[in-house]
């Protein structure tokens, strides 16, 4: 069958070089001949490429694709992306590069979701994290050259664009881009920067849906990577997430939301995607949290950047095409000013990114400075105190906690001791032993930090133990107090209550420790699908520290013996927690324990004597 004609000239694009021309028709069809490929019936015709269904020489259904435009390297990419992604993506069965002449297999007819295809290929980002000479294969793109590229483009200054999209952009919105590119172009080069020196992976740059099927297997597959560079996670998003500030509003920002339904849509696609490129610890959450809106703002640019080299208005469908892809865009590109600046002044506003790893402190060092200590917790929700406790303290009171094994046995059955996960209990501290000792409940060098958290004159609001028993499954992530000022979106009110857990065995993996989500309690959106996760792993003397807003759960004992960790609660003395002591002690205490306590921490207790 005939099949049509593709123009040809040599091919510029600014931001990213030269490419090579495509095949012109006539050795479209001497290729089809020669590899004995039967053409169907077209599927598209683009001015950047022609896409026929065809038979290959076995009489298996294919895809023929004729680019316009070659771009350096398309061949090995074809080849290391049917190597790293396999079924992911579709086989190439014939090729003739340095044509732009692909003939792929037909990878399926099923519909997939944004959801699964999300999933895929966050995944598919997370394997070619790091793989220097996998990633060889695809264009090195950068995104101050895109920015760069943008600002000619608006100027109407690019001599090698056969198109520039923005002139069929209205006067007053082109207008418009051109004055904010004036306010804000400082802001957009600063974390262009940041973008190019981020670790690269593999983008696809144009994940739309119509981009993707699932093969009879169910199995998602991703396929058109002819626009694939290399940089970092995220400059594929924006079709997904319909332009680049819901990109940024899904990750950092659910507030800027008006629609419940779309953020909770977004939220969850985003959650899928980070969960796929953090596999393997490809990449850590909180570096995404920072990069990920910073990429897709280059992504939504250079949607608009590679087009140059293509004449828009060919063909009957021509000029209302351009005009079409012009709508879209004016109302996508502007977002990149806007998502600029909500990423450049959250901090300013009091949304500062959680810090990558749990901060740890070495309390036998005698220059640490409480109110630093204080700071890091601040920031963190969370802190690992290394040598906080002697061991010798800390085994006294596992062996006491041992020995009263029966009566913590007794209570649990009794219902007076909570219930807080599968096989896991709390149960209220006897204070007449090691327990009640000053160093445990008032440790000066804790005090002296809680004197920068929690205000003047606060208390000590409970004294339990969590026991988790062996085979129990995790807990369920939560706040401890998670009702306080529900309507403070932001969360900004300073520490209330903070628990200091004091583990009675070394805590690793196999005993279970508390899972931390980093920073989650600076904010209502970071969330455990978003905050860095952290398990502290401690030595005897080591403790905890943990703001009630953060979000946490304790992970399984896979050991044969319990794990007891001691939660010693400070708080503001105005507090109650109502939640979790309907059916025991908060505390147990005595005069002579008060007594016992330097005089200026005794209101600490004070509180708890018996009336
Ligand atoms: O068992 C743990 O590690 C944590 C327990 C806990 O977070 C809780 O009971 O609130």
């Amino acid at each position: 069958m005939p099949i049509g004609i593709i123009p040809l000239s040599e091919i510029t694009v600014k931001s990213e070089g030269q490419y090579v021309s495509g095949a012109p028709i006539s050795q479209v069809e001497e290729w089809c001949a020669e590899q004995k490929i039967t053409i169907n019936e077209i599927i598209s015709k683009r001015p950047w490429s022609q896409v026929w269904r065809a038979t290959d020489h076995n009489g298996r259904a294919s895809i023929l694709k004729s680019n316009r435009s070659v771009r350096p390297g398309a061949d090995r990419l074809h080849a290391t992306l049917s190597r790293v992604l396999g079924p992911n993506v579709p086989a190439l069965l014939a090729s003739r590069p340095d044509s732009g002449l692909y003939l792929f297999e037909d990878g399926g007819t099923g519909k997939v979701s944004t959801e699964d295809i999300l999933g895929v290929y966050g995944k598919a980002q997370a394997t070619f994290a790091g793989q220097t000479s996998a990633l060889d294969a695809v264009p090195l793109v950068r995104a101050v050259d895109v920015l760069d590229h943008f600002a000619l483009l608006i100027a109407d200054d690019d001599p090698d664009a056969v198109t520039s999209i923005f002139r069929y952009f209205e006067p007053e919105d082109l207008d418009n881009l051109r004055r904010n590119l004036d306010a804000h172009g400082r802001v957009l080069r600063d974390i262009a920067q940041r973008v190019d020196a981020f670790e690269p992976t593999i983008n696809h740059c144009d994940m739309i849906p119509s981009n993707a099927l699932r093969r009879e297997d169910g199995t998602p597959c991703i396929f058109d990577w002819d626009d694939a560079i290399r940089s970092a996670p995220g400059w594929s998003l924006t079709p997904s997430f319909t332009g680049c500030v819901r990109v940024y509003a899904a990750l950092r920002e659910t507030s800027l939301y008006r629609d419940s339904a779309e953020r909770d849509k977004d939220r969850k696609r985003m959650a899928i995607y980070l969960e796929g490129l953090t596999q393997n610890n490809a990449y850590a959450l909180r570096d995404l949290l920072e990069i990920v809106p910073a990429a897709a703002i280059f992504g939504a640019l250079r949607e608009a950047t590679t087009l140059t080299p293509y004449d828009l208005s060919t063909g009957s469908s021509g000029e209302g095409r351009a005009k079409s892809i012009a709508k879209v865009f004016s109302q996508r590109i502007p977002q990149v000013f806007r998502a600029a600046l909500l990423i450049s002044s959250a901090e300013q506003r009091g949304r500062p990114l959680p810090p990558r790893a749990l901060p740890v402190v070495d309390m036998a060092d005698p220059s640490v400075d409480p109110a630093e200590v204080a700071k890091q917790f601040r920031a963190a929700g969370a802190i690992h105190l290394k040598g906080c406790f002697t061991p010798e303290l800390v085994q006294e009171a596992a062996a006491e906690f041992a020995a009263s094994q029966d009566r913590h046995q007794q209570e649990i059955s009794d219902g007076a001791a909570l219930r807080v996960g599968d096989r896991r209990h709390m149960v209220t501290l006897d204070t007449d032993g090691v327990f009640g000792r000053p160093e445990m409940l008032a440790s000066e060098r804790l005090m002296a930090i809680f004197d920068h958290l929690l205000g003047r004159r606060f208390i000590l609001g409970s004294a339990t133990a969590v026991v988790s028993h062996p085979g129990g499954r995790p807990q369920r992530w939560h706040r401890d107090n998670f009702a306080l000022f529900e309507e403070d979106k932001k969360m900004s009110f300073p520490p209330i209550l903070i628990s200091v857990i004091v583990p009675l065995v070394p805590i690793n993996n196999i005993v279970g420790s508390t899972q931390i989500a980093i920073g989650s309690s600076q904010d209502r959106d970071l969330d455990e699908t978003i905050c860095p996760l952290v398990e502290p792993q401690t030595e005897l003397g080591d403790c905890y520290l943990m703001d009630s807003a953060l979000i946490h759960r304790g992970m399984p004992n896979q050991s044969d013996n319990p794990r007891p960790i001691v939660a010693l609660v400070y708080q503001r003395p105005w507090y109650v927690d109502v939640e979790n002591f309907g059916r025991q002690d908060r505390i147990r205490m005595s005069k002579p324990i008060v007594d016992g306590l330097p005089e200026t921490r005794q209101h600490l207790v004070q509180w708890a004597l018996p009336r």
